[in-house]
């Protein structure tokens, strides 16, 4: 088989590119090593920036999103048993977010890509990407028994944290940067209305809460755990109790529950490899940086990289220029090395650290303090919650 280029994975981002390159007629197979139904299972993120809402225009599978999902105009910030609203709207001169589960938008793009009958092979082994740093590079992986070859010019690689496109790098070629945090996230979906009609991030004495949502019936809860928490420890009644405790009282006493049908948990790190070209094998999303999610910025730089990848292949067939793959990993982490910084500055803001002490309690409460106090200082969450311009 050969196509222009290659995509390894089938997560948001190997289907945003793959979607935008098709619409382009520029030819795209993605390879992923999951299952279609394991893909469209998986629950991730739900806040979408105006600039992932306009790729999936520009890709033309916003109908259902358009239809479905929830415009938000600001979110509370809640401490000290009161709320706080960030007005996005008033702060931004008009930006908002979407509410949008990430799991709804891999429907939609793999529904279009399956309509346009671009292929995606599912439950490949062993995919390798070779001679990227040559003129001719071409992928093979092993299904049923063979072991199959995909020549390319490009390959893209989606893969996500855990793919094979970064460690496919030499290690003298790439370097990283990781900070892990002392907690994880426990999160649940429960078919219960939401708490409030905005998202609420909680700062509490006994750790982090968020209330975010799905639908009008389905809300999506978090709250900070320790590292080494076990699932099987938590029933539902237990989380509900903890997420109450860490409320305001008028939320907790308002909070509908019911019976969760997805809990688990996820570790927060922050993570960069840079560069994130390789001759002819390019980094997207995940596969080139982790951020922890409080600042709902990870399926939203997935999606701002594949703007830049999409543009720079767009200048490369269209019109045979290559500065826009040149100059790709340096404007792609420019915006991402923002990001990184604004969901640990976030997640520093909001999270109890086991290791704090008196002092870096005190700053905490001082930052909530200034950013409820100064325009300014919410202005700077605002701007950055609806995502850096591109
Ligand atoms: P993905 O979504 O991880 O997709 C990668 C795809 O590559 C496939 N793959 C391989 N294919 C072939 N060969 C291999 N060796 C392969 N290895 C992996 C996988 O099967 C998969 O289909 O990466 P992508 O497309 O870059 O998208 C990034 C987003 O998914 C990610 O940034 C966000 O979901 C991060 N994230 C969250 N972000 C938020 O903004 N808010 C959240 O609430 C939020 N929650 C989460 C998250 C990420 C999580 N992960 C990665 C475990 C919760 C979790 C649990
Ligand atoms: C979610 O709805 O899953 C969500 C929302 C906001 C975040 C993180 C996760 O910051």
């Amino acid at each position: 088989m050969r196509v222009q280029v290659a995509i390894i994975g089938s997560g948001p981002s190997g289907l945003l590119l793959g979607q935008l390159l098709g619409k382009a007629g520029i030819e795209t197979v993605i390879v992923d090593r999951s299952s279609r139904e394991h893909i469209l299972g998986r629950v991730r993120a739900g806040v979408l920036e105006e600039g992932t809402v306009a790729l999936m225009n520009r890709a033309g599978v916003a109908a259902r999103m358009q239809a479905e999902g929830l415009p938000h105009d600001g979110f509370s910030l809640a401490f000290d048993g009161r709320d706080h609203r960030i007005d996005l709207f008033g702060l931004t001169s008009g930006k908002r977010v979407m509410v949008y589960g990430q799991t709804e938008l891999t429907r939609d793009l793999i529904g279009q890509r399956e309509a346009d009958g671009h292929p995606t092979i599912y439950e490949a082994s062993n995919v390798t990407p070779h001679d990227f740093d040559g003129t001719t590079p071409y992928l093979t992986y092993d299904k049923d028994g063979k072991t199959h070859r995909i020549d390319c010019d490009f390959i893209a690689g989606c893969d996500g944290f855990h793919g094979v496109s970064r460690k496919a790098v030499p290690e003298k070629a790439i370097r990283t940067v990781e900070k892990v945090y002392p907690f994880g996230w426990l999160g649940i979906l429960s078919e219960v209305p939401p708490v409030s009609d905005e998202l609420i991030y909680a700062n509490h004495a006994r750790g982090f809460a968020l209330c975010s949502m799905r639908s009008r019936t389905r809300s999506r809860y978090y709250i900070q755990c320790a590292l080494d928490e076990k699932i099987e420890n938590w029933s539902d009644a237990r989380f509900w109790d903890e997420l109450r405790r860490r409320l305001p009282a008028h939320h907790a006493e308002a909070m509908v529950t019911g019976p969760s049908f997805e809990k688990s948990i996820a570790p927060l790190r922050s993570f960069v490899a840079e560069p994130m070209r390789f001759g002819r094998l390019f980094l997207v999303g995940d596969a080139a940086h982790i951020v922890p999610p409080t600042g709902a910025k990870g399926l939203n730089l997935a999606a701002s990289d594949v703007h830049y990848l999409f543009n720079a292949l767009l200048e490369h067939y269209h019109d045979r220029s290559n500065a826009g793959i040149d100059a790709y990993s340096v404007r792609v982490l420019a915006r991402v090395w923002k990001a990184v910084r604004f969901s640990w500055w976030m997640t520093t803001m909001l999270h109890r650290f086991p290791e704090a002490g008196d002092f870096e309690q005190k700053i905490q409460e001082a930052e909530l303090d200034y950013l409820t106090h100064s325009r300014a200082a919410e202005t700077v969450l605002a701007e950055n919650y609806v995502g850096l311009p591109y």
